[in-house]
């Protein structure tokens, strides 16, 4: 009886909110997106997509429509993720579903389902996998599936509404029946990384790209990934390129990661596991200081820190002094000031790994 009381409480609550669906993402914006985004299959194949929330900030629950063409699909079964060691009970709290009723989904082409928590713990904070959506294949073609009408609520009591952007709208499910499968299949494993730079313990505006090498014997993988900052200044990857070391295979690696303004540090013995998973390399900051992107802190990174000091984005230049670019910020905070010169003296002349 409490539990119905309580879905019909926080169902009340959420429909009593502005959907704020689409807006602009920001900071303090929460994604979510189905993934894969893009995967082979055949007419009666069923497929399942993994529904994932990224910056989530105390996540109390969600709910959210998916909505798709139920000539082509027919969805078979809808897995909402509220077991104890699932990420929306991941802190202590308890957790319950609403929804879905596949059912009423195939005939109309909607389904709609979401979870709710409660506990005297704050809930989680970060990227977790909320739920898996699986279809069966009804027709060739391209067949999308949407997100839409997302809803996230804090933990709070009363409970907040966290904005939420649907960044992958839609999944294309290309049908490989005419032509030869591929021999390897992309299959829907989910592989972030997580990893601090030195002086940012904060959220910082702007995404920024990292560069991962995986290395084996002679072998080098390299990936370019766009990161942003969570609200500890742990950097994770950005939601709009969330597969981009999903296909790195499966296997231990020396990895090697250089920040946008930072001296390399190699991670070893990094092993990359078939399962969805956070490689961490949060646990040894980048040092900062290699302006100019050589490895090496030096009199040419010195150089563009004279050039660019006392600029702030936005403003002026003062006198004598070149602001673009403002590669100087070693601290990614907008400005070159005593704390990117500090940061840059205490790192002075080195070399990063390799
Ligand atoms: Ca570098
Ligand atoms: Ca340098
Ligand atoms: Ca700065």
């Amino acid at each position: 009886m409490f539990g119905a009381i309580l879905v019909l409480t926080i169902m009340g609550f959420w429909g009593a909110n502005l959907i704020t669906n689409g807006a602009h993402a920001q900071n303090n914006t929460a994604t979510l997106a189905l993934l894969p985004t893009t995967q082979n299959a055949s007419v009666n194949d069923s497929i399942t997509l993994d529904l994932l929330i990224t910056n989530a900030q105390t996540l109390g629950g969600f709910e959210t429509n998916v909505t798709y063409d139920n000539s082509k699909l027919q969805l078979t079964n809808v897995a909402i993720k509220t077991g104890a060691s699932d990420f929306i009970a991941s802190t202590g709290r308890s957790a319950g579903s609403v929804g879905p009723e596949p059912t009423v989904a195939n005939a109309t082409g909607t389904v709609r389902f979401g979870a709710w928590s409660f506990g005297s713990n704050a809930g989680p904070s970060g990227d977790g996998n909320l739920a898996s959506v699986t279809f069966t294949i009804l027709q060739s073609g391209t067949h999308t599936i949407q997100l839409q009408n997302a809803l996230i609520s804090t933990s709070a009591s009363p409970p907040g509404q966290q904005s939420v952007t649907t960044a992958n709208a839609s999944i294309v499910v290309t049908d490989t029946s005419a032509s030869p499968a591929p021999s390897v299949s992309p299959g829907t494993r989910m592989t972030f990384a997580h990893l601090v730079l030195e002086g940012i313990t904060t959220m910082r505006n702007d995404d920024r790209f990292m560069e991962f090498v995986f290395r084996q014997g002679t072998t080098n993988i390299t990936r370019n990934v766009r990161m942003r900052t969570d609200n500890s200044g742990i950097f994770s990857n950005e939601i709009s390129d969330p597969t981009k070391l999903s296909d790195i295979p499966v296997g231990t690696y020396d990895v090697l990661v250089n920040g946008p303004v930072h001296l390399i540090r190699k991670f070893n013995n990094i092993t990359v596991p078939a399962d969805n998973t956070v490689l961490d390399f949060s646990s040894t900051q980048l040092l900062a200081g290699d302006i100019v992107d050589d490895n090496q802190t030096n009199g040419n990174d010195y150089t563009q820190i004279v050039n660019n000091f006392g600029c702030v984005t936005g403003q002026t230049a003062p006198q004598g002094k070149v602001c673009t670019p403002l590669s100087a910020d070693l601290n990614l905070d907008g400005d070159v000031d005593i704390f990117d010169y500090a940061f840059f003296v205490g790192n002075y002349n080195l070399t990063g790994e390799q």
